[in-house]
């Protein structure tokens, strides 16, 4: 049996080593896997949960499509498209809201990061996004779903409403997704907080590496990167008293490939200016040429187009005669 992957990004702008790390870098492995049928969506629904200028949505959602082809999905193998394009998963998305509860709702904790204080003026379909979610995963009957950590309870509640779903109208129509979170590094934090997720809406651009960043801003942001007052650690124990450490010894890990014991190894007691540089290095060697291709790719609108219009196609085949099948179910 193949895999079927489905996975989305949201074309909210400033795509950071955390969405390459946590997600993008998992879509090029599946792509890669004969095995696997992968489906990635550049989710735009999601992205208007918050304020959106229409030009640089138009914007984003272009270089979204670029990051994953510069970072090494074949479009060819793989179907990318814009989930606003395909209808069903409005469509689906409001049958599944009339299963999901609001008592589990209630608990999404990226909810209550994003809406903050204020919750009372925060949007409807930044509440509803995980039954959307829901929406975009069960239409396509994917069985793994690869995503960052902070996905996790996102994915939970896709599980629990399939399941309700199922049960309710006593049938076995919604495939039950798996979660693909890697084990190690699955958050990213932010180069100024070990403690803060690495983030799209961080005001300090210091903060993050983006995927269009050059040499030289990488360079510049390692440098500054917190760390804290001791040499490098020495065992992986001491990491979890240490979140700046910890978090760039990860990234370094990740991105090298070496083990993270083996990394905490080699630097073991150096100054944190030492390992920065090797750190740096990594970055530069495996980011800087996904940045080249990907402003070479933005320019050649006509080809993304194409991938998108192609990707569109192909997904509204699969999602409407999903759609179909729950509509018929829920008596329409
Ligand atoms: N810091 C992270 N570490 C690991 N994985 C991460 N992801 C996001 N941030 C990290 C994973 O990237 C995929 C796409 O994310 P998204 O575009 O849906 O969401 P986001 O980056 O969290 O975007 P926002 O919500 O627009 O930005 P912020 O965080 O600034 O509010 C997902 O698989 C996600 O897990």
């Amino acid at each position: 049996m193949k895999k079927k992957i489905f996975s989305g990004v949201q074309p909210t702008g400033n795509l950071h080593l955390g969405n390459y790390l946590g997600a993008i870098k998992n879509f090029v492995e599946l792509d890669k896997n004969n095995e696997n049928e992968c489906i990635f969506c550049v989710v735009d629904l999601h992205a208007i949960t918050v304020n959106q200028d229409p030009r640089e949505l138009k914007k984003n959602i272009y270089e979204t499509v670029a990051t994953f082809i510069a970072s090494g999905i074949n479009p060819k193998k793989s179907i990318i498209f814009n989930q606003s394009q395909v209808s069903a998963h409005s469509e689906a998305a409001w049958i599944l809201g009339c299963t999901a509860r609001m008592g589990w709702l209630n608990r999404m904790t990226q909810f209550k990061e994003k809406a903050g204080k204020d919750k009372e003026k925060a949007s409807i379909g930044l509440y509803s996004y995980p039954v959307l979610m829901a929406a975009d995963i069960l239409l396509y009957d994917a069985t793994h779903v690869p995503v960052g950590d902070d996905q996790k309870q996102h994915l939970e509640l896709c599980r629990d409403i399939a399941q309700k779903f199922n049960n309710d109208f006593r049938v076995d129509e919604l495939k039950i997704p798996e979660p693909l979170i890697k084990k190690d590094f699955s958050r990213i934090m932010s180069l100024k907080d070990g403690l803060k997720k690495m983030s799209k809406s961080e005001l300090s651009d210091l903060s993050r590496i983006n995927l269009t960043d050059e040499k030289d801003q990488i360079i510049n942001k390692i440098k500054k990167a917190k760390t804290d007052p001791l040499p490098m650690p020495s065992n992986v124990n001491e990491l979890d008293q240490r979140p700046e450490a910890k978090n760039l010894i990860g990234i370094f890990s990740s991105l090298s490939g070496m083990t993270l014991e083996k990394s905490v190894e080699k630097f073991s007691g150096e100054n944190f200016s030492k390992f920065k540089e090797h750190l740096s290095q990594v970055l530069v060697d495996k980011i800087a040429p996904i940045s080249e291709e990907i402003k070479k790719l933005i320019n050649e609108k006509s080809y993304i187009e194409e991938i998108l219009k192609k990707g569109c196609q192909k997904a509204d085949e699969i999602a409407s005669k999903k759609l179909k099948k729950i509509q018929k179910i829920v008596g329409f």
